[in-house]
């Protein structure tokens, strides 16, 4: 039986490496790796084969179905190919094949976009470990041990005091603990949140922080900035609105909207029938942290504020899932 596979395995071979057209191919298939091919029925008469005979002859079958499937395959892009039908002549009026152009994540172009914007405020970009610890990532922002935060099911832990930074804010404070005043810092980049994933909650999103730290900074001139950055977002006739908030890292604080831009402030599904948007937290450095940095609050007062850099792409695009922007399917990145 094996002598008469391997017959048969030449054969094939030839016949597929032979087809000179789709339909040959085609016929060389039947012939040999059909439903009533004598391989075919080799493979189901196994069974009848005394056991010492049977392993053999399976892995015999086995391997040659494998190769002669490979073959067929060839055999196929080959012939498919050599465009232009049956005839083998191409069709040279048939248009060219573009090579395909690649392009930024929706992501990066947004982030580039508002760090060109800081960029032009006076704002350099800084950058840090993604793995941090609890001392730059929640202590030293006055983030207190029983916040829900620092909650095993709201921070992936590694080990020890290590983890997942929840927030860019540890790039500030080591920023702040290498440098002296004047800070003018924005601090974008990947953060982690152990959060069920939902059409506005992602385990992994992109964040940016800004800070400004001197002598003499006031609210004021938070106001001023955020009012000149959304200006350069949205367009100068962007309405903002600042109303109080709570950070633990800022005090005061406040909550940054705009008007909602689908609906001018009307009430409409996107902004839940409120007419206004949320875009951004800020507030005024927390004297705690200063401590915790060694910097005098008596000499140093500045501001800081963070935006979710996935929620501005999306609200710029229409997107309404934000793990879209974090799946790598090419059919949705290449239109946004
Ligand atoms: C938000 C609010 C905010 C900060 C982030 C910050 C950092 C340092 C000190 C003080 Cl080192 N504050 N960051 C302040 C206020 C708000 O983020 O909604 N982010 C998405």
């Amino acid at each position: 039986m094996i002598e008469r596979l391997k017959e048969l395995r030449v054969e094939a071979v030839a016949a597929f490496e032979g087809a000179s057209s789709a339909s040959e191919l085609e016929e060389a298939r039947v012939r040999y790796l059909g439903r009533k091919s004598e391989l075919n029925q080799a493979s189901r008469g196994l069974g009848k084969l005394p056991e010492d005979e049977r392993r053999a002859a399976g892995r015999a079958v086995n391997e040659i179905k494998q190769e002669l499937s490979a073959l067929l395959e060839a055999a196929a892009e080959r012939l498919a190919g050599g465009a232009g039908g049956g005839a083998g002549e191409p069709d040279l009026t048939l248009p060219g094949r573009l090579p395909w152009v690649g392009r930024k994540h929706p992501i990066t172009r947004t982030l580039e976009r508002l760090e060109t914007i800081f960029a032009t405020l006076g704002f350099e970009v800084a950058t840090g470990p993604h793995i941090e610890d609890d001392f730059h990532n929640f202590e030293a922002l006055n983030i207190p041990a029983d916040h829900p935060a620092r909650d095993m099911h709201d921070t992936f832990y590694i080990e020890g005091d290590k983890l997942l930074r929840t927030h860019t804010s540890p790039v500030q404070i080591r920023t702040m603990q290498s440098r002296k005043p004047p800070i003018r810092i924005i601090a974008p980049g990947r953060v982690y949140r152990n959060e069920t994933p939902d059409a506005s909650h992602g385990s992994e999103f992109y964040q940016l922080e800004g800070l400004y730290i001197d002598k003499g900074v006031r609210f004021g001139e938070l106001m001023g900035v955020l009012q000149k950055f959304l200006g350069e977002l949205y367009g100068q006739e962007v309405v903002v609105r600042f109303r109080p908030g709570f950070f633990p890292f800022t005090e005061p604080s406040t909550e940054v909207d705009i008007e909602c831009r689908i609906c001018r402030g009307e009430g409409c599904g996107v902004c839940k029938n409120t007419g206004w948007v949320e875009l951004l937290g800020a507030g005024m450095v927390d004297p705690r942290v200063f401590e915790a940095v060694g910097y005098d609050p008596d000499v140093y007062t500045g501001y800081a504020f963070g935006l979710g850099i996935d929620r501005i792409a999306m609200m710029m695009s229409g997107v309404s899932d934000i793990r879209l922007y974090h799946e790598n399917d090419l059919r949705f990145l290449r239109q946004v």
